[in-house]
């Protein structure tokens, strides 16, 4: 026997948060995911934002199958999942010719690459091909395994963390096929190359070559099968370098040793040790960067006869790092990069949905919300925020050091809401704090920074290019912003469902704090502040015209007084929904389901099987 839509409801919860009765309640938001994970139904709506949660397990949703169901299906006719997201984007760049961008965000480990692959393994096998454009696919396709060799690492949060931020624009011919890409890369954590946390690991390149490279290559390279006897492939502690001549990491040859003269003048150990990590770390960063280079000119849209072309942009960032130890200048980097993104969604969400509400001729309330700008700004305003004191304390000669950067930070931005380190106040010392941290609150939590090489890191040692650190991080992230900003955005968030890598277990405490700072529950009440629902009139007429004797089979006249003449039918009161330009708006979800249950009645009643997917099931 079926499930009436109520047990099923029950069950597995809405698939879209808006339909949530109680939509204001945080447990009850928590409780719908619960249902929701536990049967395995990780991907759930507020709107148009896709909510996914991390399984860490494999799941039979990503077949060729499943692809096909979604392609050039209707959002909300079908349940949700990060398909109906990629095809959603794709149509909207098919038929309104507009850029689009999917921003995936959440924590470390949350499931941001993973999405980003399904995604650009939909297109892959959704959109049309021909020979070239089967190249092209492929080569979007390969790179990332290259990418993720040299860019991700085991980390403690995440087996196969990506230690770089990745844009990826996929390019589209006016056949809609995919025809070329380019990405631009963020900041690599170059630092991995020399030093890891305790139980994380270097780049999994290194493990790969070591591991599987072929013999003749290993020779050729002077490494040996064993990773364990390379300092740099195990953990070691700080300043305890023995084998100084087996890191000088091997691949040198005298052409690089040559451009670095001081390398080869007499250097104490540490001096040997820093210049080593600091030409270790640059060759590294350089080889990414010419890797990045390669695969963009295997990429590059080739038809000169046709420059035009459409782009859905793809942004996979490094997740969100909230640290129990302190974070380190390159955390301070990916948590601000986060800060910016997180802006980027309140704006942009709040803005869009204003529009909509313009555009319908509707009227609403605006939303509180908290907004992260001005963490954003303490971290990036021009002369007084944190970046800006950090150049200028690399740039003044004399006794600068990370202490006395710590110091500035203090005068400057000392009384801010969001920054905190152990001088209290009133002079005393708050204990908790080492003297060389600072804490930064952020949207997402609290972390505390160690300033120990701040400076070095920001006025990289070995180039000493002043223009080139934290400042042009700040530049290249501005330019990103501005890329996303010229584009229709869609939205994936995702959610870490514990910190054991473990499928099936919802920690409620670790998933209530990222439902929290990724503004979920506000991103709900603005999609729920005037109406919880809206289909355009012809998608609407289509699903629910059976309910009405006039408007079933074929409503003839205009789609709009079809749905008025099929609301007056159902009874709809007039506080309960409001017609726009193109859409009907309805305020509350018992409404909708009161319809639905309608529908479902309806299809058993007339023994006439009715063809939709519903809704609200899973
Ligand atoms: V980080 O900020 O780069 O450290 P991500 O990118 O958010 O992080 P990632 O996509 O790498 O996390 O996911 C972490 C792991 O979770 C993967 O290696 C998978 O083992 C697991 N995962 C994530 N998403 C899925 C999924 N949809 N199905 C199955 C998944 N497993
Ligand atoms: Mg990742």
């Amino acid at each position: 026997m079926m499930e009436s839509a109520l047990t099923a409801r029950d069950r597995v919860g809405v698939q879209d948060f808006v339909l949530l009765e109680n939509y204001t309640s945080e447990a009850a938001f928590i409780e719908n995911l619960r249902k929701r994970f536990k049967e395995n139904l990780i991907y759930t709506y507020i709107g148009s934002v896709l909510v996914s949660m991390n399984p860490y397990r494999d799941l039979e949703i990503y077949t060729k199958n499943h692809m096909e169901r979604y392609r050039g299906v209707n959002f909300y006719e079908v349940s949700p999942h990060i398909y109906a997201v990629g095809d959603n984007s794709y149509r909207s760049m098919r038929t309104e010719g507009k850029d689009q961008c999917i921003l995936i965000s959440g924590e470390s480990g949350a499931g941001k690459t993973e999405a980003s692959k399904k995604i650009l393994q939909y297109y892959a096998v959704t959109c049309p091909a021909s020979d070239k454009v089967q190249t092209i696919k492929d080569r979007l396709l390969q790179s990332n395994p290259v990418l993720e060799a040299f860019g991700n690492a085991k980390t403690l949060r995440n087996d196969n963390s990506s230690r770089f931020g990745k844009y990826m624009d996929i390019q589209f011919d006016f056949k809609g096929a995919p025809v070329g890409g380019h990405i631009i890369n963020y900041l690599l954590e170059k630092s991995r190359v020399v030093h890891q946390n305790h139980g994380e690991r270097n780049f999994h390149i290194f493990y790969q070559l070591i591991e599987g490279g072929e013999e003749d290559l290993l020779r050729r390279l002077g490494l040996e099968r064993n990773s364990q006897q390379y300092q740099f492939l195990v953990k070691v502690s700080d300043n305890n370098y023995t084998d100084l001549n087996s890191q000088v990491l091997m691949t040198l040859n005298q052409t690089v040793l040559l451009t670095f003269p001081q390398l080869v003048s007499p250097l104490n150990l540490e001096q040997a040790s820093s210049a080593r990590d600091a030409l270790s770390k640059a060759v590294y960063g350089r080889t990414f960067t010419w890797l990045v280079n390669k695969i963009n000119a295997s990429l590059a849209y080739k038809d000169d006869s046709s420059k035009h072309y459409s782009v859905i942009g793809l942004l996979d960032i490094y997740g969100f790092e909230v640290s129990k130890t302190t974070g380190n200048f390159e955390q301070f980097c990916i948590n601000y990069c986060n800060e910016k993104l997180q802006q980027l969604f309140i704006e942009l969400t709040l803005k869009s949905e204003q529009d909509e509400y313009e555009a319908e001729g509707i009227t609403w309330e605006p939303v509180q919300y908290f907004n992260n700008k001005i963490i954003c700004d303490l971290v990036e305003e021009k002369f007084k925020g944190i970046i800006s004191i950090l150049d200028e304390e690399c740039l003044r000669p004399g006794d600068a050091s990370d202490i006395t950067f710590l110091e500035k930070l203090e005068g400057t931005v000392g009384g801010h809401a969001h920054f905190v380190t152990h001088k209290l106040a009133d002079g005393k010392t708050r204990k908790v704090m080492g003297r060389d941290e600072f804490r930064l609150l952020h949207y997402a939590g609290e972390v505390n920074y160690n300033v120990n090489g701040f400076l070095d890191k920001n006025n990289d040692l070995l180039f000493r290019n002043l223009k080139e650190a934290a400042t042009q991080f700040k530049a290249s992230l501005a330019k990103l912003m501005e890329i996303l900003m010229s584009k229709e955005p869609s939205y994936v968030r995702c959610i870490k469902p514990n910190d054991a890598k473990q499928a099936g277990r919802f920690d409620e405490v670790l998933i209530r704090h990222q439902v929290k700072y990724l503004g979920l529950m506000e991103n709900l009440r603005v999609r729920r502040a005037g109406f919880s629902y809206r289909r355009h009139y012809e998608v609407f007429l289509r699903r629910y015209k059976s309910l009405c004797p006039e408007t079933w089979p074929n409503w003839q006249g205009k789609k709009q007084d079809g749905v008025a003449t099929l609301v007056k039918h159902l009874g709809y009161k007039p506080e309960e929904y409001k017609m726009g330009r193109s859409k009907i708006f309805i305020r509350f979800p018992k409404t909708l389901f009161a319809t639905e249950d309608a529908l479902e009645t309806r299809k058993h009643g007339i023994g006439e099987p009715i063809v939709f997917q519903a809704y609200w099931r899973g």
